[in-house]
């Protein structure tokens, strides 16, 4: 049933209102408004609001307006970084393995590192840009056991913003000793196992994080503290994207963990994408 009453008198309307009309009992969507009807609460939905033309109009002009600019402003103002890593090892290396080097049984069980397949890599603008704000929630590195393969840190490479909090689960049934020796933030969280309060880690200052376990020797990760919000790992195709930069010229750094960086000055247009693609690989180190 609709019915149309008065606004002033229920003290839903502003004065410019000359109506508004209820239906009582819609199941429909909206939120309910308890109104007192004939000195009973009844729960009524909004149907139709009549108000002022003209002045709904102006209003409605007004908040579009400001809605276009607001919007508008903070789109013009933030752009994004797209692109790929991938890893490049030195061409004569393979020799070796193309003339039967790797066929004895001396070395046939040695592992190699295919750089086509690496992963883990990190973008990132060095350095700090505006204010930074650490997530409430804090980061989780996992402990996971893989059959055969001993027990991972998952993810191997954890980027957080400074003053970020990470927690270390231990998810196996056998103790792990999560540790680091690192300058930037050294700490020992002792021997544990499943279940346990979490333990937690501050990383309060930027840098990176070699993360291991006392006991078993192929845990380990790593911690990249930085210094404002705008980075991404790549993806199993070795492509990223950092969204809503603000406009400006930045230092970007493409990361990994076992290979020099490499830098590249991108302008970050007010609005669209700019391109940045890098190859990481044994090159600029001095040589002996
Ligand atoms: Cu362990």
């Amino acid at each position: 049933m609709i019915s149309h009453i008065p606004c002033q008198k229920y003290e839903i309307c502003g004065s410019e209102c000359l109506g508004l009309a209820l239906e009582a009992g819609d199941p429909g969507g909206g939120s309910e408004i308890s109104v007192l009807k004939g000195g009973q609460q009844s729960a009524l939905k909004p149907a139709l609001h009549v108000r002022n033309s003209r002045t709904e109009w102006v209003r409605g002009a007004l908040l579009a307006v400001l809605t276009i600019v607001l919007l508008g402003g903070s789109a013009l103002q933030a752009g994004a970084i797209v692109g790929t890593v991938r890893a490049e090892g030195k061409a004569e290396a393979e020799k070796d393995a193309l003339c039967g080097k790797y066929d004895s049984r001396q070395f046939k069980f040695i592992e190699r590192i295919n750089y086509a397949e690496l992963r883990d890599f990190l973008v990132f603008i060095d350095g700090p840009v505006g204010k930074v704000v650490p997530p409430e929630t804090p980061a989780q590195v996992k402990t996971e056991r893989i059959t055969q393969k001993g027990a991972t840190f998952v993810p191997h490479v954890l980027p957080v913003v400074v003053g970020s909090k990470v927690e270390w689960p231990n998810n196996d049934e056998i103790l792990h000793n999560v540790f680091s020796y690192s300058e930037t933030h050294p700490f020992d969280l002792g021997l544990y196992r499943n279940p346990t309060p979490p333990k937690i880690v501050t990383f309060e200052k930027p840098g990176r994080v070699d993360v291991f376990c006392s006991i078993h020797s192929r845990m380990s990760c790593v911690v990249m503290v930085l210094e404002n919000p705008f980075f991404a790992t790549t993806n199993e195709k070795g492509r990223f994207v950092i969204e809503n930069i603000p406009a400006g010229t930045y230092k970007v750094k493409a990361w990994h963990e076992r290979l020099p960086s490499k830098s590249q000055e991108i302008i970050v247009p007010e609005k669209g994408e700019v391109k940045a693609d890098f190859v990481l690989g044994i090159t600029g180190l001095p040589a002996q």
